[in-house]
Formats: structure tokens, C-alpha cells, sequence
């Protein structure tokens, strides 16, 4: 007995009919060509989707992991700089609109501390003056003034009268315009993936329980993020029919925004130059030039009409990734594996669920561990320190099941910044207690760390090779030579693995 009915509904409308007339003829067979049309495209694409999976399947796939602001997105620079040099060209230019929204924010930043300390000093001389005699009311004077030099305690903004003028105050008024090209910006860019940041110097901290109430905000701002959605790189630079998509509002806005920034050029750089300014910023410990996508010292260069931003600017900006973008590279090397996708995940806590479902078929893991941050604390829970953050991730990435066959490779990172803060006197073993008496330099120090990370790997009772790097992922030439020993690594893992399943 036949299952299909009869007449057959999926051909009988194709079939000739008795007594079929030329025009019911030629009807039918114009849909016959249509739906040859249709059936062989479907074929095709098909044809394609399989050669495609099976370059994909073919393909090095590399996740990179770690916690925000860890490195990998600038590690994801690193690797188009120097394996697509121009894809990278044809991106750079679609920066600018990041590193202007990276320099407004810091602008913002400052007169937000700005704003704070002059609101709690006119209220704090208002109390001083109802409660204190006549004979010793305050006069605007230097008794309570900081020395240039001496180093602010965090309670100093409290206790200090810093000398505000007029000249503030209109610096103020006339860098208001940037709150709205801000706003555009952000707009621009899809402002539904901000989140708030915090970032905050930890109280004396090993790994042990950190005091949560000891630790006071010190730079507090939104901080701008892109998702996999939100192609604001094609829209920028002419892919994907950017007429269509750069609309004319849009277009207009961004327009406005260089010629206002442009405006407030030599306004922002007083506002930086500014002794009593820099003396509030010291006295907040807000530690503005070590900041993600800092750029007031470049601001003659960063506000020109024509600014173009260089290889080193597009390195140095920021912008949060959320959700999973994926690089796609072509590295021929004769080695068969000329196919690279790389996955750059978002770090914050709320993006990590999304880690795992990537953790089966790919080749390897690079684990970004920002070490520099060891006096610092998670933007989003300030009750954890941030290199006590790393090392938990890396223990969970060591005991995953599904990692178990993965190659792990750790870079420690932001080697550059350790430098500077162990040079400026911020000593590890205030904040990493089991550190013991070490000197409190890089060497020591990334030993030290070296050997925590690799406990942890052999911990897990999984004999895998310990690929550890110190990385400055801003220093790109360090950076490339890196990258190409990290690259020979990983082909030859995969060619070995190749081999095994032979
Ligand atoms: N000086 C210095 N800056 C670095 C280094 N690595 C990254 N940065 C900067 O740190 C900031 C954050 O880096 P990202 O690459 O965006 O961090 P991420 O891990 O992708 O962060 P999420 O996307 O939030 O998960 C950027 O402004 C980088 O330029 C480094 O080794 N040294
Ligand atoms: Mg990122």
C-alpha cells in the first residue's frame, strides 16, 4: 500500500493534464523552471554548507578567556595586525568614533569628580562657618591647601580646601556640549549593552576574605560595550551597505560630534593641565591615565578634524565586548590548517555563562590573567580581588571536563602596567599576604604568579603542558613575536592531534 496519497500533492500542480491547453503549457512549464531554480539553489547552497562545515571543522579554533579588561580583545588586535594586516587597515579608521567616546569619558570623569568635591567643600565650609566662632572661621586661605608633591591619603578631598575659581566653573559650562555628543555616541554605537563599572583599589587583601566594606569607588562610569549584534565596524567602514545603514541622522551626529569635540579641544586640554584639577584626581586616587582607553595626552592629535587614529591608537582603545564575536583568519603555512577562528568572549561575571558552550570543539584556550591589577577589584563585585578572580577562573577552566584534552596557554598580562606600579611603590605583598618577603619587582613577582597558576593546572590532576607567557598586550611588537610562537604551538599541537586520529 503507498503512504503518498494519490494524486501526489507535492508534483501534481507539474504535471501535464489531459486536454492541457498551450497557454496551460507554457504555465506549467515556467513553473517547472521555477522550481528547478529553486530545487538547484537549495542544492547548491547545500554544496557550500557542507564545504563550509567542513572547513570549519578543519579550522584552528581558539577561545579567549579571562575577566574583563583582561586583554583579549586587545590580544584579538594583536593577531589581525599582524596576520590581516589589511582587514585591519580597512577596521582602523572605524575607531575613531570608540576613541573619541574613550576620551569624552574620561573628560566626563573628571568633571563628575570635579562636581562631587566642589558640592561636598562648599557644604563642609557651610557647616565650618554656622559651628565655628567668628574669630576662627575659615578664610580662604592655604593652611589646608596640599602640597603639590605629598601624596594624598584617600580622606584627603574631606579634609582639603581646594582652590576652585571662576576659570573652573566655566571650563565646566563650556565642556557641558560633550555630555550630548556622549549621548550620541553611545546612541550610535547600541547604548542597550551599557553597563555601570566601577573599579576600586582593594583594603589589604591576600586571597583570603576580602573587607568589602573598606573599599570606597573611586572612578565610577558607564562603560561602553558591543555585542556580536550590533555591527557597528561594517557600519563604519562601507561593508554591508553602509549607505543604507549609516543613516543620515546618524551620519549628521557623528559629523557634529568631531566638529563639537574639535570645539572643546583646547578646553579639555586646560581642564587636564590644570594644577588644581590634577590635584583633586590625586587627592580621589582616580587613577585616570591608568585607565582603559586613555587618550588626554594625545588630545591635540585625538580632537583634529582630520584625525586619523594610528595602529597604536586602535590597540589602546576600549570598548567592552558582549556576548561572543568571532575572527575569522587566513593564515596559509603550508600546514593545512590555513583556516583560523578566533572567539573573543565578554569577561564582566554576566557574560561568562555564555563560555561554556564553546568549550567542545576547539583546539585551544588562551587565558588572559591581567597582573597588574593584584590592588584592584571586579567593576561588578567589589567584594572580589581581581587577580583572586583570574586564579578561580583558571582553576575552573583546568578542572573543566570538557577542556580536559584542550591545550591551555596563560598569558600573563599587562606586564607593562606591573611594572609601573611596583616602580611607583605599590608593594604585592600588602595585598597578596603569601607572597612572603620578596623583592617587590616584576621578576620575583610573575615567578611568584607563574608558579600559583601552575599549582593550579597540576592540581587537576591533568598532566597538560604549562604554556605561560608574559604579555604587554599594548606593546605590539612584543606582542607579534609572541603571537608567532604561540601560532607555531598551537599547528603543531593540531598536526599532532591530526596524526593520533589517523
Ligand atoms: N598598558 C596595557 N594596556 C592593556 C594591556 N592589555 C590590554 N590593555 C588595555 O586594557 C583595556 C582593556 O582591554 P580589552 O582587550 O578591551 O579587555 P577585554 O578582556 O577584551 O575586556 P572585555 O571585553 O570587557 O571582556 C584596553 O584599553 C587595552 O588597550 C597591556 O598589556 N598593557
Ligand atoms: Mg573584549
Amino acid at each position: 500500500m503507498s503512504v503518498i496519497p494519490s494524486p501526489n500533492p507535492f508534483i501534481h500542480g507539474l504535471l501535464p493534464h489531459e486536454g492541457e491547453s498551450p497557454q496551460e503549457r507554457t504555465r506549467r512549464e515556467q513553473e517547472e523552471a521555477r522550481a528547478k531554480a529553486v530545487s538547484d539553489a537549495i542544492d547548491e547552497q547545500i554544496k557550500q554548507d557542507k564545504v563550509a562545515f567542513k572547513r570549519y571543522q578543519k579550522a584552528v579554533k581558539i577561545l579567549l578567556l579571562g575577566q574583563s579588561e583582561s586583554g583579549k580583545s586587545t590580544t584579538i588586535k594583536n593577531f589581525q595586525l599582524k596576520y590581516a594586516y589589511s582587514a585591519w587597515i580597512r577596521e582602523r579608521s572605524s575607531w575613531k568614533v570608540i576613541i573619541h567616546l574613550n576620551l569624552i569619558r574620561s573628560v566626563t570623569t573628571i568633571l563628575e569628580v570635579m562636581n562631587r568635591v566642589m558640592k561636598e567643600q562648599h557644604d563642609r565650609l557651610q557647616r565650618q562657618q554656622r559651628s565655628l566662632s567668628p574669630s576662627r572661621s575659615y578664610r580662604s586661605g592655604t593652611a589646608l591647601l596640599p602640597s603639590q608633591d605629598r601624596e594624598l591619603s584617600d580622606d584627603d578631598t574631606r579634609d582639603v580646601v581646594f582652590n576652585f575659581s571662576d576659570k573652573h566653573k566655566l571650563l565646566q559650562l563650556q565642556l557641558q556640549p560633550l555630555t550630548r555628543v556622549q549621548r550620541d555616541l553611545e546612541n550610535f554605537l547600541g547604548s542597550a549593552a551599557f553597563e555601570p563599572d566601577q573599579v576600586a583599589t582593594t583594603g589589604n587583601i591576600a586571597f583570603p576574605s576580602p573587607d568589602a566594606k573598606s573599599s570606597r569607588p573611586l572612578r565610577r562610569y558607564t562603560e561602553f560595550s558591543v555585542s556580536v549584534y550590533n555591527p557597528w565596524k561594517n557600519r563604519l567602514s562601507g561593508k554591508e551597505g553602509s549607505k543604507r545603514l549609516l543613516e543620515k541622522k546618524s551620519s549628521q551626529d557623528l559629523h557634529d560630534a568631531t566638529e563639537i569635540i574639535y570645539r572643546c579641544g583646547s578646553d579639555i586640554k586646560q581642564l587636564w593641565a590644570d594644577g588644581v584639577v590634577q590635584q583633586v584626581l590625586k587627592g580621589t586616587k582616580a587613577r585616570l591615565e591608568h585607565s582603559s582607553g586613555f587618550f588626554m595626552d594625545d588630545i591635540d592629535r585625538v580632537v583634529a578634524r582630520d584625525y586619523e587614529p594610528s595602529d597604536q591608537d586602535v590597540i589602546k582603545a576600549r570598548l567592552r565586548t558582549v556576548g561572543v564575536q568571532e575572527y575569522h583568519f587566513s593564515i596559509p603555512g603550508g600546514t593545512g590548517h590555513d583556516d583560523w577562528i578566533l572567539y573573543d568572549v565578554g569577561g564582566s561575571r554576566a557574560s561568562r555563562n555564555a563560555w561554556a558552550s564553546y568549550f567542545d570543539n576547539i583546539n585551544s584556550v588562551i587565558f588572559l590573567a591581567p597582573v597588574s591589577c593584584f590592588d584592584q577589584r571586579l567593576a561588578e563585585d567589589t567584594s572580589v580581588n581581581r587577580l583572586e578572580d583570574s586564579l578561580l577562573i583558571w582553576k575552573y577552566i583546568c578542572n573543566s571536563k570538557l577542556l580536559t584534552n584542550i591545550q591551555l596557554i596563560l598569558f600573563l598580562n599587562k606586564i607593562d602596567l606591573l611594572e609601573e606600579k611596583l616602580g611607583s611603590g605599590v608593594r604585592f605583598d600588602k595585598y597578596v599576604v603569601n607572597y612572603g618577603k620578596h623583592p617587590n619587582d616584576v621578576p620575583s613577582v610573575t615567578s611568584f604568579l607563574k608558579q600559583q597558576f601552575k599549582a593550579m593546572l597540576r592540581n587537576s590532576g591533568n598532566q597538560r603542558v604549562f604554556y605561560c607567557y608574559l604579555t604587554s598586550a599594548a606593546d605590539t611588537k612584543a606582542m607579534a613575536t609572541t603571537l608567532a610562537t604561540v601560532y607555531d604551538g598551537i599547528i603543531r599541537d593540531a598536526l599532532d592531534r591530526a596524526q593520533f586520529l589517523m
